[in-house]
């Protein structure tokens, strides 16, 4: 392979949390493979003075520290425009979902910014036109985290890092349902036994009971992705 697909920056106070999980398993073994690359780049590497001070306190006033702009630009740019779309992970940003990570995972590269502190200048989001993005409704203690998850959920989608199965649980999910219950051996465990339906042969059946595990837990669980996927269906019905 002439080199690496797809590259993730990742601008961070903590370059040694990487590549952590993303160094084990599939992902571990593509970037062995030079299928991906990460760059992680500490973001104090572009502070003038000897402290190397990256914040300071909010105007207006208010709790905790805020990361300067002037010093976040300078890691953006890192010496060259930064590679691909600038994401900023945070609560406050749009929900990740997967067609969001089909485009990022199709782009060369992309450059993420990981927070700290109590957070960003709004003027630098503005000025490098920076995405915010969430990876869910929850509070952590960096952008760190979430920039794992979101390159995670990228590299899988890589050319030659998950099987053919992989692709094909991805479609349901992609089709808007949650994933059908999983059994394997023991057959019977502590007394709890696998579905019969399972144990048929019978393709057909399987088939559609699992469909109906799907629908049933995309209802129940997440009506969201229900309202979605009724409405697919409907408009399928008048193509
Ligand atoms: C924290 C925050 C809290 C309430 C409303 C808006 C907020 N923005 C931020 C923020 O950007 N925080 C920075 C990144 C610094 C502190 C730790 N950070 C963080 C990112 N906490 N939680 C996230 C995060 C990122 C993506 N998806 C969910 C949570």
């Amino acid at each position: 392979m002439s080199g690496a697909s797809w590259t993730a920056v990742v601008l961070t106070l903590f370059p040694e949390m990487f590549p952590g999980p993303l160094g084990q398993s599939l992902a571990g073994k593509a970037l062995a493979q030079d299928i991906w690359r990460l760059e992680a780049i500490d973001i104090r590497r572009f502070t003038p003075d000897k402290h190397r001070t990256v914040d300071d306190t909010p105007f207006g006033g208010g709790p905790g520290m805020v990361m300067r702009p002037d010093i976040l630009d300078a890691a953006i740019a890192g010496g060259a425009d930064p590679r691909g779309p600038v994401l900023y992970l945070t609560p406050r940003g749009r929900p990740l979902g997967q067609a969001h990570v089909r485009r990022l995972a199709a782009a060369p590269a992309i450059t993420l910014l990981c927070g700290r502190y109590e957070g960003i200048d709004e003027r630098v989001i503005e000025a490098r036109q920076v995405e915010e993005v969430s990876i869910g409704d929850f509070l952590l203690s960096g952008g760190e985290p979430a920039a794992i998850c979101l390159i995670d959920a990228c590299v899988r989608l890589l050319p030659g890092v998950v099987g053919e199965a992989q692709s094909l649980t991805d479609e349901s999910f992609e089709q808007g349902l949650l994933e059908h219950p999983l059994y394997t051996r023991p057959q019977d465990w502590c007394g709890r036994l696998v579905p019969d339906v399972l144990l048929s042969g019978h393709h057909e059946k399987i088939r559609a009971w699992r469909l109906a595990e799907a629908e049933a837990a995309t209802r129940t669980r997440r009506p969201d992705l229900w309202a979605r996927y009724r409405s697919s269906k409907v408009m399928a019905t008048r193509d």
